[in-house]
């Protein structure tokens, strides 16, 4: 696995489960959502990349946010140390224990408390499976506001929990907008779903919770507001062969499209050779094979009108020679085909062997700067990928080999983070640090701020149990 997972040591402060701590959990959550079956734990244990893999010998399925309180209660009187857990689909090593940490899944409580049509605003419980929740908002003409590559899986709870960016954040923004109810180590429930507009009163404690990565608290309750669903959609699929010119169909984009761009997102060739060998049923929607490929989404409500803005941007684009090709979806599933290129990127390298993410926000004139030099870097010892959310200045940054070895990884790692750090960019755009990056944190932080967030953490898990060796540097908390 990753080498500074494999290098950390279990603390001998936290207590080892007993078979008195079994009995309480089955009192407060009855016998069945005690679980202690080995093949659910060896799931449980192992994350959506198979990467890290924990040792849990317990999974607790609590129904309701009284019953996340109690067993919290429990584990902070006794010191176990717990793991919340989502869908799984954390790609930084998060979701899962790293020794024998409790894990705590949140995946029964997935009903939807309330949607108000008029304000659009959703309250559901956090174990609520992202795509359901859009399945359940388009009947009442609403979307998502963000929309992900693991929606099929993913729980709103983990989206808000790692503030997941996706596809749609260039035009929705992040979920720093959205409240939740949350409950602390001790048990305390924070309830923080106020539905007021404004309201200063004091510190806006909720921003604490939303991307902490199960640090500081379970969140059980999301509050979030939901979007109108437009009548036009529209989706252009383009080539171009250098990434100087991705760059200004961007800033084209931004300028002509403004009003309805719903998405802004890119791929290389790499990438796109990747998911045409590894995934069934896709091809290139464009003739030419070409070094780079964007896709445009357009969300507005005047179908006509919306259509022609993007075919005229696209002719443009073409007569400027920006882009070589360029087609746009006929149809609705013509537009699933396209997307299904961009989001199997992941699944594809899944499937090709042995992978190494690296999620940057960096200037976006830098972004494949970074993909060259790694390149270079590694010469034939791997593949090197580019693609991401080029819109929002987030490169994912994917290198494939046939296995996990401490060589390649050496000529990545500090390497990838240092180039990131000196073009004052972000090791972690939209993933999280999990246990991968929690030492890395540095490379974005300054000692002051990482110093303020330790002092929260200890504030608010004086005990350290919530998802140790997670997020801050373990240094930090040896005793
Ligand atoms: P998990 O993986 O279960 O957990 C993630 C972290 O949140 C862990 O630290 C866990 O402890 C914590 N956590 C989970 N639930 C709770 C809770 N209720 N309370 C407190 N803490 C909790 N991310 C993006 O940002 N953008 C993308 O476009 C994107 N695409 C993806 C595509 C694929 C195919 C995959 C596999 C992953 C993708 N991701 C993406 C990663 C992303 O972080 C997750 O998909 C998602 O947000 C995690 O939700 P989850 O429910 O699976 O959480
Ligand atoms: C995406 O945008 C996800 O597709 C996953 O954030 C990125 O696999 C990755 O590195
Ligand atoms: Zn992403």
């Amino acid at each position: 696995g990753s080498s500074s997972a494999s290098q950390i040591e279990r603390k001998p402060l936290f207590s080892s489960l007993d078979s008195k701590d079994v009995s309480s959990f089955k009192e407060i959550l009855g016998d069945k959502n005690v679980v202690e079956d080995e093949e659910r734990l060896e799931t449980a244990n192992t994350d959506w990349m198979k990467k890290y893999k924990g040792s849990s010998k317990l999974m607790l399925l609590p129904k309701n946010t009284e019953e996340v309180s109690q067993i919290l209660q429990y584990c902070d009187s006794r010191r176990l140390a717990v793991v919340p857990q989502g869908g799984n689909t954390g790609l930084v090593g998060g979701s899962v224990p790293v020794f024998d940490e409790v894990i705590i899944n949140v995946g029964l409580m997935n009903k939807v408390l309330a949607f108000d049509e008029v304000s659009g605003v959703l309250v559901c419980e956090a174990g609520c499976i992202l795509e359901n929740l859009a399945t359940f908002l388009d009947t009442k003409g609403f979307i998502m506001p963000l929309d992900l590559g693991a929606k099929g899986s993913c729980h709103i709870g983990g989206n808000v929990s790692t503030n997941a960016g996706g596809l749609r954040l260039i035009r929705y923004g992040s979920l720093h907008g959205t409240v939740l109810e949350a409950v602390t180590a001790n048990g305390n429930v924070l309830d923080m779903l106020g539905t007021l507009r404004k309201d200063n009163t004091g510190y806006d404690l909720k921003h604490l919770f939303i991307g902490s990565e199960g640090s500081l608290g379970i969140v059980t309750k999301v509050s979030i507001l939901t979007q109108p669903k437009l009548s036009s959609v529209n989706l252009a699929f383009i080539a171009c062969k250098d990434y100087l010119s991705c760059q200004k169909i961007l800033v084209e984009a931004k300028k002509n499209l403004g009003e309805i761009l719903s998405a802004f997102e890119f791929l290389d060739n790499n990438s796109m050779d990747l998911v045409l060998n590894h995934l069934d049923g896709v091809r290139n929607p464009v003739s030419s094979t070409e070094n780079f490929y964007i896709l445009i989404e357009t969300t507005g409500s005047d179908e006509t009108n919306d259509r022609e803005k993007l075919e005229a941007f696209l002719l443009k684009s073409l007569e400027k020679g920006l882009v070589s090709d360029g087609v746009i979806a006929q149809d609705i599933n013509q537009a699933s085909s396209f997307w299904r290129i961009r989001e199997g990127i992941t699944e594809a390298l899944q499937k090709a062997g042995a992978v190494y993410k690296y999620d940057l926000s960096l200037p976006v004139e830098e972004i494949y700067n970074i993909v060259n030099d790694l390149r270079r870097r590694l010469g034939e010892l791997a593949n090197v990928m580019g693609y991401g959310h080029l819109g929002d200045g987030n490169l994912h940054l994917n290198i494939s080999a046939a296995d996990y070895n401490d060589k390649l990884i050496g000529l990545i790692e500090p390497y990838v983070y240092e180039w990131t750090s000196k073009h004052r960019g972000s090791i972690s755009a939209e993933h999280g640090l999990g246990v991968m990056k929690a030492n890395e944190i540095f490379y974005s932080k300054s000692p002051e701020t990482v110093a303020i967030m330790a002092s929260i953490k200890k504030l608010l898990d004086p005990k350290g149990i919530l998802n140790p060796y997670k997020v801050l540097p373990h240094s930090l908390f040896s005793h």
